[in-house]
């Protein structure tokens, strides 16, 4: 450590004095992929606001975006918070699957056809299971929050059938579970990190991305040429406030209650402000001449049918019994 930071902690230690417990750190870490001008950032800042305001200063988090801490490799940010290099994150399910395979389930195409359905897993008996797989992985989940469903963009013309997607080089996420989506599709699907994407965007070595709205809008994907948009709800991914086992037991009773309780509200609060901006956000992006393509539903049951061949790949790897419950939860909500 630093001089300068040892000082700076022992002074921090002398203001909050009796309050402080002397085990804490100065500074938690929290890691986010997406900074605060995203719902996602702000799902995180929400967190630490909270948890200052209730702990009065005692529990000092600070959030380190753009997968910083993870040198930009997003997938690698759970295996650092087991490993006591990152003591909490906000992350998403997708980033995070490579290491838990179970958070492979919400990234099963077209499984959650509206947000009822995200709510009927995440809120029921398999969100508390994936939250058990998370656990038993290094990691204590305390909170769900929402990146949003993911829609599909690119460059080259609207997307309307798989056929369209035929030789498209699309940009995806981390798990490979996505490398065996697209390829069902006949697209030529290429993983890369977010750092990598708009670059990748810009420069045209791909032709389309799938992502948020909200991130789709903020992050000005538009921009580099990506101008034809399909609202096709293939999939959603859910964010995951956690903290390392290793830093868990290391707060008292009250305190994980607090941590909890205050990840808890942020993600409701996060949750429900993002859905509420989803209608303004597709009228901006509109209004910037994106070409956004509604699929009917039959249109949107030939995309279900072309990727039929994940589930039976992916269904043994993330367990029957998870994705029958899920698949139930759905069914019933
Ligand atoms: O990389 C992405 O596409 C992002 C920002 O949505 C995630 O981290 C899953």
């Amino acid at each position: 450590l630093k001089r300068r930071t040892l000082l700076a902690a022992a002074t921090l230690g002398m203001l909050l004095g009796p309050f402080a417990s002397a085990d804490y750190k100065a500074e938690y870490t929290v890691s986010t992929v997406l900074p605060a001008a995203f719902p996602w950032g702000q799902a995180a800042e929400k967190w630490v606001e909270l948890v200052t305001e209730r702990s009065q200063g005692r529990i000092n988090m600070k959030i380190y975006s753009n997968s910083q801490l993870v040198s930009g490799d997003q997938t690698k940010e759970f295996s650092a918070m087991r490993s006591g290099l990152i003591d909490m994150a906000v992350g998403s399910t997708i980033n995070w699957s490579p290491q838990v395979p179970e958070l492979n389930l919400f990234s099963l195409p077209f499984l959650m056809p509206d947000e009822q359905a995200i709510d009927a897993i995440t809120q029921g008996e398999a969100g508390e299971a994936v939250f058990k797989a998370i656990e038993k992985r290094g990691v204590t989940p305390l909170a769900w929050g929402e990146n949003g469903f993911r829609e599909l963009s690119n460059s080259k013309r609207a997307i309307v059938t798989p056929d369209d997607l035929k030789g498209l080089k699309i940009r995806v996420v981390g798990s490979p579970l996505f490398q065996d989506t697209f390829s069902a599709l006949g697209a030529n699907p290429t993983q890369m990190s977010w750092a990598d994407a708009k670059p990748a965007l810009t420069t045209g070595a791909v032709d389309g991305q799938e992502n948020p709205l909200s991130v789709f809008d903020v992050a000005r994907i538009d921009q580099v040429g990506q101008l034809y948009l399909t609202q096709w709800h293939y999939m959603a991914d859910p964010l995951v406030f956690a903290v390392s086992n290793r830093v868990w037991k290391t707060f008292s009773v009250e305190d994980q209650a607090l941590l909890k309780q205050a990840a808890i509200d942020a993600g409701q609060w996060e949750i429900k402000k993002s859905r509420a901006e989803l209608a303004d956000t597709l009228a901006t992006i509109k209004q910037r001449g994106v070409n956004v393509t509604d699929l009917t539903p039959e249109q949107q049951a030939a995309f279900v049918q072309a990727t039929q061949s994940v589930y039976d790949s992916w269904t043994p790897r993330i367990g029957a019994d998870l994705v029958k419950q899920a698949q139930d939860a759905v069914a019933n909500r």
